[in-house]
């Protein structure tokens, strides 16, 4: 069986994001959607940023999900070069003051050029975000995120039948 083609990309600033990072990872593997992790920094390779943004979308990408920290340029950068979605995750790095720099980096965008802003260090949603936006047509994708959405439903209701019973 051929194996299904990526359709998420999973970039970050530097290696020392992917303990944020890997969530967007696991949760995409978790919801069965292919994707691909690197390293691209706007800072450090602006060449190779530009070139990544430039070429998503012909290999087959529809969804790019893009986290840095600080001065967090890649998130925006990527959206200006490409007409894909692009979802930001701001990251709590080793250069961040306090992590709204990060926030605010991604967020503030121009009109025209948004970028999908999730919380400090949110990657899990930024995966989840990007399957919702998969699941839009991709009807067995949709059911797995709604099966998803319906154990969390479970849960919260175990946890509140256990408090009551105490
Ligand atoms: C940002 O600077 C990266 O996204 C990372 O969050 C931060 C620190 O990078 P390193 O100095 O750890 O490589 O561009």
């Amino acid at each position: 069986m051929a194996s299904e083609a990526i359709k998420v990309g999973i970039i970050m600033g530097s290696k020392s994001d992917l303990g944020v990072m890997q969530d967007a990872a696991d949760v995409l593997k978790e919801l069965k959607v292919q994707f691909e992790i690197t390293v691209v920094s706007a800072h450090r390779t602006p060449e190779r940023m530009f070139e990544y943004a430039r070429t998503a979308s012909d290999r087959g990408l529809k969804v790019i999900i893009a986290g840095a920290g600080g001065a967090a340029h890649l998130p925006g950068m990527v959206a200006s070069i490409t007409q894909l979605p692009v979802i930001g995750v701001p990251v709590k790095s080793s250069n961040s003051i306090d992590g709204w720099d990060s926030i605010l980096s991604i967020l503030q965008m121009p009109n025209g050029i948004p970028v999908a802003t999730v919380a400090l260090n949110a990657a899990k949603n930024a995966g989840i975000l990007a399957a919702q936006i998969l699941g839009t047509s991709d009807s067995a994708l949709s059911q797995r995120l709604m099966d998803y959405k319906e154990e969390l439903k479970r849960k919260v209701e175990e946890s509140a039948r256990e408090m009551e019973s105490n």
